[in-house]
């Protein structure tokens, strides 16, 4: 996602770091490249022309400005006029303390059903009570997919066997009150907006219920064509936000751009992968990062916080101070490095590396074998590497079904790993704090 208009950017911005002034010659190219790049990656032609009239006009205007660095100002308006594009603020779930009914609503295979059980585990580890109620009584096999999903994540699902979804909402909804749930998500059938009888039962349903929340599910694969169901939906169902799905895929991304724009509806979350825990909050300023290739070390930091505590990196430091940095140690690193997530995808966080690592695939495999070696050590062979010899590697590679290549290919990195440790440890000590006082004494 977003691939091609981030490369596409990035050229831009190379040619315009290298200006020495702004000029209308270099607003006009400019501003022609962008347009173009963003109708390629699918961006609504209004949209498109509406942003690239702006920066237009903010660039024409520093012009005058005597400016040290004309390219990096040019680049700072774009960014700022693609976070307005996208939203500008990020506008989460409006959830009041009485009850909260959100409706699911959508084409068919948008992923509402799977977005129903991200949310709920989402309301749910905010230590919030929540239900689903299953109301898709048109596709067979529904019930049963969000009886599942709920199961997995613990949360109760309501339905009945009257087939009717407007007697499941309302029985749903009086069984969560009576568990003392407030917050409520229905799932509903995927239906289009040409069939007049599921539009107008999905009317109905936000009539009774009068939902607090109804979020469109909007598949991103689907691009431009999904404005006008927007547009359709929220004509019906008045829509207070957006889930785009699918966002993992390989979609061009222009509708993400396109939607606040034309439709004034505001996009709630994005769906990031197949898994409960692939929902993330819609934040127009982390998007408008990845777009143009600033990275997210936020979201790195975030990340490595979640999973590296301070005590250990102390203990690690130590370890490396006093040589004794072993296998165990490595083992421990591996392993939290997996916690994670993916190599590529961590390395592309890293602001100015994502594109020069384009194309770069990490084998992650790599770090799951290189434990399974470890795993296969004795524990004395983890603190002494230097006592495995051949018999014992190939005791090892037979454990680990790795080959005894690999063995020696990770006991010779360990090894240099350590060589380098030491001489770190050197340059430290060169300069600690008693040698340092009595050069300077
Ligand atoms: N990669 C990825 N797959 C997703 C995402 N959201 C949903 N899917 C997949 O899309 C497919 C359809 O998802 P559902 O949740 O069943 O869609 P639905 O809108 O409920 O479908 P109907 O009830 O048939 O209208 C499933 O295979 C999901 O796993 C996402 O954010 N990323
Ligand atoms: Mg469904």
């Amino acid at each position: 996602m977003f691939d091609n208009i981030t490369q596409r950017f990035d050229s831009i911005f190379r040619n315009l770091r290298g200006l020495g002034k702004i000029t209308d010659e270099n607003i006009d190219s400019t501003t022609r490249e962008i347009r173009r790049a963003l109708l390629e990656a699918d961006v609504n032609f209004i949209v498109a022309k509406d942003f690239v009239n702006r920066v237009k006009k903010s660039a024409q205007g520093t012009k005058v400005l005597k400016s040290i660095k004309p390219g990096e100002q040019f680049i700072s308006m774009i960014h700022k006029e693609l976070i307005s594009v996208l939203g500008e603020n990020q506008i989460g779930l409006n959830l009041s303390s009485g009850i909260n009914v959100i409706l699911l609503v959508g084409l068919q295979g948008s992923g509402k059903t799977t977005t129903a059980s991200k949310l709920a585990n989402k309301i749910n580890s905010m230590g919030k009570k929540v239900s689903l109620i299953a109301a898709d009584t048109y596709r067979p096999g529904a019930v049963d997919q969000l009886k599942q999903l709920g199961k997995n994540i613990d949360v109760p699902v309501f339905y009945d066997n009257s087939n009717n979804a407007i007697k499941i909402c309302k029985y749903g909804i009086k069984e969560s009150q009576a568990q003392n749930i407030n917050t409520i998500i229905i799932d509903t059938a995927g239906r289009l907006h040409v069939d007049g009888e599921m539009m107008v039962e999905i009317q109905k349903i936000y009539d009774l219920i009068k939902p607090r929340e109804v979020l469109f599910i909007a598949d991103s694969m689907t691009g431009q064509d999904m404005i006008s169901s927007i547009k359709t939906f929220d004509e019906a169902l008045n829509l207070t936000g957006v889930v785009l799905t699918k966002l993992d895929g390989d979609a061009r991304g222009g509708a993400a751009l396109s939607i606040r724009g034309v439709t004034g509806v505001p996009i709630k979350f994005i769906g990031v992968s197949e898994k409960v825990d692939g929902l993330d909050d819609f934040n127009p300023k982390k998007i408008a990062d990845k777009i143009l290739g600033f990275g997210d070390i936020v979201s790195l930091v975030d990340k490595v916080e979640k999973v590296i505590k301070e005590e250990d990196v102390l203990k690690i430091e130590q370890k490396i101070a006093n040589n004794s940095f072993d296998f165990n140690d490595f083992r421990d690193q591996l392993y939290q490095i997996r916690k994670m997530g993916s190599m590529t995808d961590l390395i592309s966080m890293i602001p100015g590396i994502s594109r020069k690592i384009k194309g770069l695939k990490f084998d992650e495999n790599q770090l799951v074998w290189n434990e399974a070696i470890i795993n296969s050590m004795t524990p004395n062979e983890r603190v002494k590497p230097d006592i495995i010899n051949s018999s014992r590697k190939k005791r090892i590679a037979l454990g680990s079904g790795r080959t005894v290549y690999e063995i020696n290919t990770l006991i010779k990195k360990f090894s240099e790993m350590k060589k380098m440790m030491k001489k770190m440890n050197n340059k430290q000590s060169k300069f600690s704090g008693k040698r340092l006082l009595r050069k300077f004494s």
